[in-house]
């Protein structure tokens, strides 16, 4: 669709939607009458930043059903975060909800080469997470053969990858390379003994160089996949096999990139917190959702010829930049040059205290398995330079410490790369 046609439709949708929102959902009736917005008055799509923003907090203190714009006789399905810093944030869905999210995963199985004669195996967690069950209600409206893994098991996913041919494998980025590895102890080649095209891969950060290195390992082009549970889980964006950015499904949902400080628009092109209006979700509808994440439109329009503008991979998030000595630095560029030594693996966990008023990091990198450990100099010789090397490109004072092949734990679903032992009882959620 013509980028000015989705532009009606959006506009459409949204006059819509805020009125809805504004008689069925007690909160947004308060927000939008506290801060003046009338949600009739609505004429342009620049109207909507009139509108207050919603934040996670909001869900919080409306646990569990409080934001859900229908009966719940009328839901269908619900999923949640884990909540380990408060209580969950609850989404539920709609039988047409549901059947939205497997039209947007539909697509993104399309826009990275599948059909509906893909065998497509989810290795995401399947429950109140939104990986699993929000892959497979793609997989299936796409008419794949869906193989329900779940996450973990990998001794097992690996022998139906090959048994039932799988060709696109759907997991977070890190349960795909300890799929490739585990595959490779078990003295399999993956690229060659697998039929693997595609991976769909999301649910949190992956460097430029780790998706290299899983696309070396699988023989497969790696797309990168976002979403969160609150707006929808996977498949808000998604990258096509052009790997130039991840097509927002704009015909569902607005972006708009803030300032994080000033909350004020920023230009296309230019960095900022990602914000989401949900058009059309019956339950549980956002109006401007602040995520939290990092990131921009990229400019222009995409050599796939699909129309729908372009996000830039995630950069990191507003809360897991890191202020070493003065500098901000997000993980995923701690991530981008430590991948760049061919001595070290990809597994890495970057440890944050305080000193003083300061942060304090240390980054313990595994070695590869043919490395020789027991070489002291060998390791510390490894360890400056690796430590040069963050200073240099990134300005960062930082203690590198080398540890053992396998020492850093495996995750099956998002890694744990930062311990953040800044205030007691934090996490990441
Ligand atoms: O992670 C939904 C999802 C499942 C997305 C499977 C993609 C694939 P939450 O658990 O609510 O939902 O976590 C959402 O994860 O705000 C980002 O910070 C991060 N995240 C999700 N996708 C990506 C990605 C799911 N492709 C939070 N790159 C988001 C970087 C991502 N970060």
């Amino acid at each position: 669709m013509p980028q000015e046609e989705l532009q009606e439709l959006q506009l459409e949708r949204l006059k819509s939607l805020l009125i809805r929102v504004y008689n069925n959902i007690d909160f947004y009736r308060d927000q939008f009458d506290a801060a003046n917005f009338d949600p009739y008055s609505v004429e342009s799509l620049d109207d909507l930043a009139k509108a207050p923003f919603t934040v996670k907090q909001d869900l919080r203190d409306n646990y569990p059903f409080g934001m859900f714009a229908v009966p719940k006789d009328d839901v269908v399905r619900v999923h949640a975060s884990s909540g380990t810093t408060g209580k969950a944030t609850v989404v539920g869905y709609t039988k047409h909800d549901i059947e939205v999210w497997g039209e947007c995963i539909a697509r993104d199985i399309v826009s990275c080469g599948g059909s509906s004669q893909s065998v497509f195996q989810i290795a995401y967690g399947y429950g109140l997470f939104t990986g699993g069950l929000g892959a497979h209600v793609g997989g299936e409206t796409l008419g794949c053969m869906v193989i329900p893994m779940s996450s973990g098991n990998s001794k097992r996913q690996i022998q139906l990858m090959q048994d039932f041919e799988t060709d696109i494998l759907a997991c977070t980025p890190s349960y795909a390379m300890l799929l490739a590895d585990t595959a490779i102890e078990m003295g399999l080649n993956p690229a060659k003994d697998f039929k693997l095209s595609a991976a769909i891969l999301g649910a949190e950060p992956c460097s430029e160089s780790m998706r290299k290195e899983i696309e070396r390992k699988l023989g497969v082009t790696v797309v990168d996949i976002y979403g969160l549970s609150e707006v929808m889980g996977p498949g808000v964006a998604c990258e096509c096999s052009y790997q130039t950015g991840l097509h927002v499904a704009e015909d569902h949902f607005i972006i708009e990139i803030v300032d994080p400080k000033t909350l004020l628009p920023v230009p296309d092109g230019e960095w900022g917190e990602v914000v989401f209006t949900t058009l059309s979700k019956d339950c549980s509808p956002l109006i401007r959702y602040r995520t939290r994440d990092i990131s921009r439109i990229v400019p222009g329009t995409c050599e796939c010829g699909r129309t729908m503008r372009r996000m830039d991979r995630i950069s990191g998030r507003t809360d897991d930049m890191l202020i070493i000595r003065g500098v901000n630095v997000f993980p995923s560029q701690i991530e981008e040059v430590i991948t760049g030594f061919s001595e070290v693996a990809p597994w890495y966990q970057i440890v944050v205290t305080k000193q003083g008023p300061m942060d304090y990091v240390e980054l313990k990198i595994e070695v590869v398995p043919d490395f020789d450990f027991d070489e002291i100099r060998k390791i510390e010789n490894l360890q400056n330079r690796i430590a040069a090397e963050l200073k240099s490109n990134l300005q960062i004072a930082v203690k590198v410490r080398i540890v053992e092949p396998k020492s850093i734990e495996r995750s099956e679903g998002k890694a744990k790369r930062v311990i953040d032992l800044r205030k007691a009882g934090a996490s990441n959620d």
